[in-house]
């Protein structure tokens, strides 16, 4: 009681001292106190942030929403990982039962709802749960579904076999290394450039914000394992294009893009090298399954410029797109979530009015 008091008599001089301390105590430091206590009375009843180790988890049993289907999938329509492993699916036509989960930028934080934490406790897709239960980690599970769910897969295809016998050793190391840049699971190389995507993807997000209401994001300040990331959605969607001439993030965008252009031309000596259709050659590997989400961003913001200045990696793209997987994982999936190709519209309507929208995106 007595150190409420003596609070209290601070913040009362504090206010009385001056017009201005009145002002940032009404507009900043009172409303800030209330939601950190908020946050912290609400979250004492939220589920318990856990990040699990990626790969299959037998001692845990989901409740299952279809029992006559072995294989579900929980994940985003635009989330870059969960797009990884429904082309993984998609690419060896195995049957699974979809349960679409919200981010704040398709919706709202559906992925911090306590129905989600008992899915995965560290309130991120995707997870397969295959038979009750779950699998971690999207490099993880596109490695679980090639090793063990192939008796399952409709069409034959073996995505970790890159090549000729005679060439198989070379294959697999080309192959590991660019599923390793495709990745956001190895603590010791980042960022990846499957990181840095998450940069270049601010764009997007940015005009996604603009049909998403501000209470949504509210519900992130309090559920979501880190409190940054709802205040730069909310900045997004309160500044709209003015987010972009902001100093600090413009610095972390072009070093995103350098960094990304850096990969883009290594893959393209990858691809010259190697000699055909993709990364290890003849085969469709696993590694074009972890780069085409990040291709398929480039093009999607606009920012195709990117790889189109690499031959090889342009023709590759090409073939990718060719492929029966991009169409069922990502065109129809995104089809049914209007909110995708209205922000897209929005981004090239941007592009269009404000000149440094364009030159940031494709200088
Ligand atoms: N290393 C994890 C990363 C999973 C991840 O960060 N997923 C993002 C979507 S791509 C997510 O769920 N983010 C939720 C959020 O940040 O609120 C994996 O590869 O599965």
């Amino acid at each position: 009681m007595e150190t409420l008091k003596s609070w209290y008599g601070i913040a009362v001089t504090y206010v009385n001292s001056s017009r201005k301390n009145q002002i940032l105590f009404g507009v900043v430091i009172l409303p800030a106190t209330l939601l950190i206590l908020t946050r912290a009375l609400l979250r004492s009843r939220a589920p318990a942030y856990n990040k699990l180790r990626g790969g299959l988890h037998e001692e845990i049993t989901l409740p299952r929403k279809l029992k006559s289907m072995d294989i579900e999938l929980y994940h985003n329509c635009i989330s870059t990982c969960s797009v990884k492993v429904r082309l993984c699916l998609a690419e060896k036509r195995i049957p699974y039962v979809s349960n679409h989960i919200h981010l704040i930028e398709t919706g709202w934080y559906e992925s911090c709802s306590p129905e989600f934490s008992l899915i995965n406790p560290g309130k991120v897709v995707p997870v397969l749960v295959f038979k009750g239960h779950p699998v971690y980690e999207s490099d993880d599970i596109i490695e679980f579904i090639e090793t063990k769910l192939d008796s399952y897969a409709q069409k034959k295809i073996a995505l970790l076999s890159p090549g000729d016998k005679d060439k198989e050793a070379r294959a697999v190391e080309i192959m590991n290394r660019w599923l390793q840049q495709g990745s956001t699971k190895h603590e010791e190389h980042r960022p990846t450039p499957a990181e840095e995507i998450a940069v270049l993807s601010v764009p997007i997000f940015t005009a996604m914000m603009q049909y998403i209401p501000l209470r949504h994001v509210f519900y992130g300040f309090i559920y979501h394992f880190e409190m940054k990331r709802p205040f730069y959605f909310m900045m997004m969607k309160l500044l709209g294009t003015r987010f972009f001439t902001n100093p600090g993030f413009l610095k972390k965008f072009y070093h995103a893009r350098e960094r990304m252009s850096l990969a883009l031309k290594e893959l393209n000596d990858n691809l010259k090298e190697t000699g055909g259709d993709y990364i290890c050659g003849k085969s469709f590997t696993l590694a074009d399954v972890t780069w085409m989400p990040l291709l398929w961003r480039l093009e999607e913001t606009g920012q195709e410029k990117l790889y189109q200045q690499y031959e090889y990696v342009d023709k590759y793209w090409k073939a990718c797109k060719q492929r029966d997987s991009f169409d069922v994982a990502i065109t129809q999936v995104n089809q049914s979530f209007p909110i995708v190709a209205q922000a897209s519209a929005l981004l090239k309507q941007w592009r269009a009015q404000y000149p440094h929208i364009d030159d940031m995106l494709n200088p």
